[in-house]
């Protein structure tokens, strides 16, 4: 193969999300009616807010503003993540963060598969969640045991999808024949399969131990379990979600509705239950059942946050739960979101004050007074930001948060599923298991901070 063959790998991440998004469309209804929802309201705030309009416009998103910006799987061996990580590499997606469930009650932790780049993340932010079960957490030895003869029986990966995933590897990439057959291979591993891959006594005791690891054990593959598309107003999605006949988690997660956002706001339908045929024990026949996994959520993302900020951020979510702790049917849910605004009014809320108090990333640029008087080498910032030849913008945060991730898990597991696990983190276990190490988000952000102030000093 020829160098000059060898196509990009935000290329291939734009195939592949593409073709998640037909086939999840596909699969589950609910998710395209959402989809519909999330296109009306965006083009309702586009055409409220024309400034809105002309710099997303302006930053080359508009035609893609809907389009997804995650999904989420969950692993049931090392051996699944650590291939999972190199089919994700081939897309240009990386592993960057650690998040433990286990101190939420869902026994996983997790990293992100995503871009890292800002020039690849504009080309395409598709990221996957990635979860790897923790069987260690589960407390029956005999189940455990079982559950894991069953995922070490199993292979995720297509033989045709792990050949040009080392083709990849060997070569620096894939030509575009071959990336669309690695695609349609990739793609095989994120389907549903509505025969499980247990007969539904074990399924049932699975569940029992928790419903997650009924999930993860019971399939031929770590179906895709949702999508989610970004939206501009995601308290006008909320709201309207009944209307179009899907029904909403109880409350948004994360921040509340403020003029500067921060972080990662989320929010999703309640999964639904779907039959699925179990194996009649060791025979040949089938059983109908029905399983609940599968949902559809929306996104919208602010600035992300220094540790000074999201330990503000931390201590001001937790004194919100400690007022109103958000009940799962959503009956106090207005009592919630007004708690949460109350008690986040201590937080900037102009990205001045925000930058000032060090709570948030930003990038630093020359004005156009800036560019064509170019300041002298070693110049102090805050005096060009004041004499207007710099000026900054908010560094969107591209990650997850813990609390908010657990709340998903938790509403779509069913509303009774919350469990005490002791919380046990383990990020060198994990990382052996990927076996890479994760991106520390904070340094990430902090370094393309740093290398925005570098330029402006410099003149460039
Ligand atoms: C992942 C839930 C976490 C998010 O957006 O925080 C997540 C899962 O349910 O597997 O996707
Ligand atoms: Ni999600």
């Amino acid at each position: 193969m020829s160098v000059q063959t060898i196509i990009s790998p935000d290329a291939i991440r734009t195939l592949f999300s593409t073709a998640m998004s037909e086939m999840y469309r596909t699969e589950v209804p609910a998710y395209q009616t959402l989809v519909e929802l999330v296109e009306e309201v965006n083009a309702a705030v586009l055409a409220a807010d024309p400034a809105e309009r002309h710099r997303l416009e302006a930053a080359g998103g508009l035609a893609r503003i809907t389009e997804e910006r995650h999904g989420a799987i969950r692993l049931g061996t090392a051996q699944e993540l650590s291939t999972m990580r190199r089919l994700f590499a081939v897309m240009g997606m990386h592993p960057v963060g650690y998040y433990d469930l286990s101190e939420a009650g869902v026994p996983v932790h997790s990293t992100a598969f995503r871009p890292v780049d800002g020039e690849a993340l504009s080309r395409n932010p598709f990221r996957v969640f990635t979860s790897l079960l923790r069987l260690d957490l589960i407390a029956d030895p005999a189940l455990r045991r079982e559950a894991e003869q069953v995922l070490a029986a199993r292979n995720i990966f297509t033989p045709g999808c792990l050949a040009l995933i080392e083709k990849a590897e060997a070569e620096g990439g894939l030509d575009e024949e071959d990336a669309d057959r690695f695609v349609a291979e990739a793609l095989e591993t994120f389907r549903w399969h509505s025969r499980a891959n247990v007969p539904l006594d074990l399924y049932n005791r699975l569940h029992d131990a928790h419903r997650l690891i009924a999930d993860v054990v019971s399939f031929k593959g770590p179906h895709i379990n949702h999508l989610t598309p970004r939206t501009l107003d995601i308290d006008a999605v909320q709201r309207m979600m009944p209307e179009k006949g899907i029904a909403p988690k109880a409350v948004v997660e994360g921040p509340p509705t403020r003029r500067c956002p921060i972080l990662l706001r989320q929010t999703s339908f309640k999964a639904l239950s779907e039959p699925v045929d179990f194996r009649e024990g060791d025979g040949e026949g089938w059983r109908p059942g029905v399983h609940t996994a599968r949902f559809g959520e929306i996104e919208q993302r602010g600035i992300a946050l220094t540790p000074k900020g999201r330990a503000l951020y931390d201590t001001l979510l937790q004194d919100s739960r400690r007022l109103v702790a958000p009940a799962a049917d959503g009956s106090n849910a207005a009592q919630y979101m007004a708690a949460l605004r109350e008690v986040f009014a201590p937080f900037p809320d102009s990205w001045d004050e925000i930058r000032r108090q060090g709570f948030g990333y930003f990038t630093y640029s020359l004005t156009e007074a800036g560019r064509r008087n170019p300041p002298a080498p070693g110049s102090d910032l805050e005096t060009l930001i004041e004499s207007g030849l710099v000026r900054f913008d908010p560094v969107v945060y591209e990650d997850f948060l813990p609390v908010s991730a657990a709340g998903i898990f938790q509403s779509n597991l069913g509303d009774d599923a919350q469990q005490d696990f002791t919380a046990s983190p383990n990020q060198q276990r994990f990382e052996a298991d990927l076996g890479a190490p994760v991106l520390n988000p904070f340094d990430h952000y902090a370094e393309i901070e740093r290398a925005s102030i570098a330029a402006c000093v410099a003149g460039k």
